[in-house]
């Protein structure tokens, strides 16, 4: 199967997954991801680096069903990849041997699961060395709408950003040297230091946005190998958090959050509606933070309205 082909299938498995999520009836859900081996870009500036990916990206492709629905799921590692590979969904409950066994290159592996819990979740390789896999840049998020809706306890968002904290490390960095962080050389955010922030980085071109007085929900996952990340929006609170993004986990007037690794949170932020303003979503522990951790979100009249909108939650 060719590259081309296999991501347009991908393209399509997550429309398809998009538009599914609407329904009050459940769904089955057909997901296809091949893995490829190959060079992306690591940077603003687009320095060029060999990744192992879900669907040619990093992260993977978003991936969103609504609670219950059974999502059918084929992993397909690319004939011409080196390396074994597998998919972990932390929205499943299956079978570590047998759903998330690794398969050779030229392989699929097929699974389904029911997304019985709603949230935000990583899922990652968990082919061995682990460590490298994630390293590499395997890991994505799936969102599982709850099945009840919005309502008071969770209020429709005007927007929804996808945001994602991992490593990056130098090309050759060994399986071992990246478990005791050596070789470490930035925080990424979706793929890329300072991928939204212009102000550090003068190569970025992108920044989040927002008209004044919208409900913004991030959809926060942590694809550190071994880093906790202190998420606090600068200049704001956090009006309510979900810790994993279940609707029953609501904590309110959060300042900084801490979300472990492997883990996920969704976090809403309101901005006043009287006047233009900016927030600096980013990681306050400052190594994370000035290492690439920083993300703009700007607050203001004329906004972009394609940005944090349906398909368009994950900005690359
Ligand atoms: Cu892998």
């Amino acid at each position: 199967m060719s590259i081309f082909k296999s991501i347009k299938q991908v393209t399509a498995a997550i429309a398809a997954a998009a538009i599914l999520a609407s329904p009050a009836m459940a769904e089955v859900v057909k997901v296809e991801i091949p893995v490829i081996e190959k060079e992306i870009a690591v940077d603003n500036k687009g320095t060029m680096q060999t990744m192992w990916t879900f669907g040619g990206t990093v992260p993977g492709p978003v991936v969103r069903v609504k609670e219950g629905d059974i999502v059918d799921f084929t992993l397909i590692n690319e004939e011409g990849n080196k390396q074994s590979h597998s998919m972990d969904f932390h929205a499943a409950a299956v079978d570590v041997l047998d759903e998330f066994a690794a398969v050779k290159p030229g392989e699929k592996k097929h699974f389904k699961f029911k997304a019985t819990s709603p949230g935000v979740f990583i899922y990652h390789c968990g082919a061995d060395p682990m460590v490298e896999h994630i390293g590499r840049g395997m890991y994505g998020v799936i969102i599982v709408d709850p099945k009840e809706g919005y309502g008071e306890n969770y209020p429709k968002p005007d927007r929804e950003y996808v945001i994602v904290h991992s490593d990056l490390f130098e090309p050759g960095t060994t399986a071992e040297q990246m478990l005791e962080g050596d070789g470490w050389t930035s925080t990424l955010v979706n793929g890329k230091a300072f991928h939204y922030d212009p102000l550090h980085d003068p190569n970025a071109s992108l920044m989040l946005q927002s008209e004044p007085g919208e409900r913004v929900r991030f959809y926060f996952v942590n694809a550190h190998v071994n880093k906790s990340v202190a998420l606090h929006p600068i200049a704001g609170i956090w009006e309510r958090v979900y810790n994993s993004g279940h609707p029953f986990n609501l904590e309110k007037g959060i300042q900084t959050y801490l979300v472990p690794a492997a883990s996920g949170a969704t976090l809403d932020l309101v901005s006043p509606s009287d006047r233009d303003t900016n927030n600096a979503i980013v990681d306050h522990q400052m190594k994370g933070a000035l290492n690439g951790g920083i993300s703009v979100l700007m607050n203001a009249e004329g906004a972009d309205p394609s940005l944090g909108k349906k398909g368009n939650i994950l900005i690359r």
